[in-house]
């Protein structure tokens, strides 16, 4: 590693507080956070904001087919950084954002000391990271890298019913750059950890070694709509109470499997109102385990349990399969350049698998990739709270420019 180089700490902050402007909303004790769900009116300004700050500073601007955009400083193989702008109904300002514009801020700051590399530098946002509007989550880095078919991103229907290619069209982002992308030569994402790990280890970066599996399904349960009052306990076949079952069996799958992790995030019922038994019910399932054969037996006692108790309740129950990725482990050579990278900086930093979903996951399957991760107070995300303090910005923005600068030299 050549001499340490520095961010502009002070102009990321700026750029992290414009962005976060775009489409504000406010936690119960007033913390600042962002709702903008994928390829939404306001996803399509934070993007605008992004990509005006591309241009301003003479880079490579390019769109794909699925709305990702990739930035770069020229042609060929990059060492790429990036993330996502996209956030869930309740984000934090930090969320997929700190990665995009710390890339940014990586970029200016190679140009402002004029350093001359061997390899071209990027920094991408990917459309719809998160998977609360659009499933699966990780979709436009999913196609980037040939997961996915662009056709059937394209044809995917979000929670609100509008199509993913007509909303691509709608904000203007339906571009032309071919999917699956060329691989970069190098990825590295920084993202807040969104955990309490480092916080309460008492670390402020950490090395991430992999992203844990995740399992998402939707189940729809239908029962039979009555009356609230009339309808004996003993003839019921009540979907609500069906979907508060599924709920308690997630949380005692996750309390019983090692390193299990179980969600119901989504509950809609149907008609939804105080005095009828139910007609249907339909609710999310997310599992998730570093251990793809836990995670494996975590779906199959779910699916056995459901298939009882919709038996038991005489009500019919679908299951429908919306993200399925296994554990991914990062490039050992990278995730060594992370950590000796931090300790040089003089950061205390520590080892870690993530357990929140991340666009990294997508770009290890073409080349070797790590993540940087800086603390989240409290462990809080997906919640307005989300924060990281200006500091452990920094110093997660300082890691992320030498890391790149090395990779490219
Ligand atoms: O769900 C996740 O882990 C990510 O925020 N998409
Ligand atoms: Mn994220
Ligand atoms: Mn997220």
């Amino acid at each position: 590693m050549t001499e340490l180089l520095h961010i502009n700490a002070s102009r990321l902050h700026a750029r992290i507080d414009a962005l976060a402007a775009i489409s504000p909303i406010f936690g119960a004790q007033g913390e600042p956070g962002n709702a903008r769900l994928a390829l939404t009116d306001e996803d399509r300004d934070g993007r605008d904001l992004v990509v005006t700050w591309m241009r301003d500073l003479g880079l490579h601007v390019e769109i794909d087919g699925v709305g990702n955009v990739v930035a770069s400083t020229g042609p060929g193989a990059s060492v790429m950084t990036g993330s996502h702008i996209d956030t869930v109904r309740t984000g934090g300002r930090f969320d997929g954002n700190l990665g995009v514009l710390a890339g940014l801020e990586v970029i200016e700051r190679v140009a402002e000391l004029g350093l001359i590399l061997a390899r071209p530098l990027a920094v991408a946002f990917f459309t719809n990271e998160e998977g609360a509007r659009f499933q699966p989550d990780m979709l436009g880095s999913l196609v980037a890298v040939g997961g996915l078919g662009l056709e059937e991103a394209l044809d995917t229907t979000a929670i609100d019913g509008a199509r993913l290619g007509d909303e691509l069209d709608r904000i203007g982002y339906a571009g032309g750059l071919p999917c699956p992308w060329a691989a970069p030569h190098a990825f590295v994402e920084l993202h807040v950890e969104q955990g309490p790990v480092l916080e309460s280890e008492g670390f402020t970066i950490g090395a991430v070694t992999g992203v844990q599996g995740i399992s998402w399904q939707e189940v729809t349960i239908v029962g039979q709509s009555n009356h609230a009052g009339t309808t004996p306990m003993r003839l019921r076949h009540d979907p609500a109470y069906a979907a508060a079952a599924i709920a308690v069996e997630v949380r005692r799958l996750a309390s019983t499997l090692p390193g299990q992790l179980g969600t119901v995030g989504k509950i809609d019922l149907t008609p939804n109102l105080i005095n009828v038994v139910p007609a249907s019910a339909s609710l999310t399932v997310d599992l998730r385990n570093t251990d793809e054969a836990i995670l494996q037996r975590a779906e199959h006692e779910f699916a056995a349990f459901v298939d009882a108790l919709a038996e038991a309740e005489g009500v019919t129950i679908s299951r429908r399969r919306l993200a399925r990725f296994e554990p991914v482990e990062f490039d050992a050579e990278m995730i060594a350049r992370v950590e000796t990278t931090a300790a040089a900086l003089g950061h205390s930093v520590m080892r870690l698998p993530s357990g929140a979903g991340h666009d990294a996951q997508m770009l290890a399957r073409v080349c070797p990739t790590s993540m940087i991760f800086t603390n989240s107070v409290k462990g809080i995300s997906h919640n307005p709270a989300e924060y990281t303090s200006p500091d452990d910005i920094a110093a997660g923005a300082d890691v992320l420019l030498n890391v790149m600068v090395d990779l490219a030299r």
